[in-house]
């Protein structure tokens, strides 16, 4: 199990193919067909399209805000090739890969990012959990989903996400405990871009790395280069039979590197330098998968044709989500529990007293 050859408490980084795309360890190579290759190229790059418009339309103020996930591409479409239909996917908000693998479309991903709630209300993706933004509280309802899994005896594994910041919470620790204790099938991955908005990882613990705080909780972890994706590929296979075979969780740190802003709100010019981001830049998770498929001589696309049918895909979507019904006032209450609570109510007629009194004023 590369699980224990790669131990965090070493330092150790589970790594396939290097910057200029070279195989590094034959043996440990995936075993995967030239079409998966780029099938897994293509969504990559689909993804990395879609963010680069996403921040050009909230440029354009068509959009409330967009975390990009430039850079990270490998992790979540890594995952988005091992997942199964039934398989649950608890984010955050920087797996564009799992969300769209998942069946989620760019146009509910825009709804969400314009305001709407009709945006979490997924048609197509099945045992998906909605964004979360209070940090690391998905975890505690990815272990949640994993109990029931365990109880109901189903053949299933959750997926669950939190950044490096993440970490730092409470609830990254109490879920892990819990997972841990429960032995329930959750596959946890920290994505280390190394940053929480302005805060650098070194500043966020003192452990040598994040994978090896899996020892404190008795579970299996492992660092891996998330801008491999065949590293994060063999890892998220290894994982998931595990998990999925009764013997718990595990957790996978997926070194990576957020090259964008923490989202569109933010300037990561006044906390990080060029130098820096240039020497994470060679290590592009498209760049080495192109280079890797280039050695092999499989990538025969025009490249440049395709990026622009993803363009006019992701207008298409854009545009369907901008055309979308104005979400309904009863959206912003109604979805929290099955029956409002008396508080919601009184809120909710407050609000519409809100409405009343400035329709009245004008
Ligand atoms: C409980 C909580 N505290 C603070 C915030 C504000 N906040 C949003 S994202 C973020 C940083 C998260 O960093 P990390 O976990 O590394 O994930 P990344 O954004 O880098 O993917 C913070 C502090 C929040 N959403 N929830
Ligand atoms: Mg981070």
């Amino acid at each position: 199990m590369i699980f224990n050859d790669f131990d965090p408490k070493e330092d150790k980084t589970f790594r396939l193919i290097d910057n200029e795309g070279v195989v590094l360890n034959q043996a440990l190579m995936p075993d995967l067909d030239d079409e998966t290759v780029i099938k897994a190229y293509k969504a990559m790059l689909f993804a990395r399209v879609a963010d680069e418009m996403a921040v050009s339309f909230q440029r354009q103020g068509r959009m409330y805000t967009y975390p990009p996930n430039m850079g990270q591409e490998a992790i979540s479409v890594a995952a988005g090739a091992i997942m199964r239909t039934d398989d649950w996917l608890v984010p955050v908000f920087r797996e564009l890969g799992a969300w769209l693998a998942k069946g989620v479309t760019l146009k509910e991903i825009f709804l969400y990012y314009m305001g709407n709630e009709e945006g979490s209300n997924y048609k197509n993706a099945h045992h998906m959990l909605p964004w979360s933004i209070p940090i690391a509280s998905q975890l505690l309802h990815a272990v949640g989903i994993g109990y029931t899994i365990k109880y109901l005896k189903k053949d299933e594994v959750a997926f669950a996400y939190v950044g490096d910041g993440g970490t730092s919470e409470g609830d990254f620790s109490e879920a892990l405990n819990f997972a841990g204790v429960w032995q329930v099938p959750v596959v946890f991955t920290i994505q280390n871009n190394q940053y929480a908005i302005s805060v650098p990882v070194r500043s966020q613990t003192k452990s040598i790395n994040l994978a090896i705080k899996a020892y404190g909780f008795g579970i299996p972890g492992i660092k891996v280069d998330g801008n491999d994706f065949f590293a994060m590929y063999v890892a998220y296979k290894e994982a998931f039979d595990y998990a999925r075979a009764g013997n718990g969780p595990v957790l996978i740190e997926a070194l990576t590197y957020r090259k964008g802003a923490h989202t569109t709100s933010d300037d990561p010019t006044k906390y990080r330098n060029k130098t820096e981001e240039e020497e994470w830049a060679k290590a592009d998770p498209l760049i080495r998968m192109k280079k890797y498929m280039d050695q092999k001589g499989i990538w025969k696309e025009n490249e440049e044709k395709l990026i622009e049918a993803y363009k006019l895909e992701v207008d298409k979507q854009f545009e369907e989500a901008e055309n979308f019904t104005p979400y309904q006032l009863d959206d912003v209450f109604q979805h929290m529990y099955v029956e409002m609570p008396d508080d919601l109510k009184r809120q909710k007629t407050e609000y519409e007293q809100f409405l009343t009194w400035k329709e009245n004023r004008k």
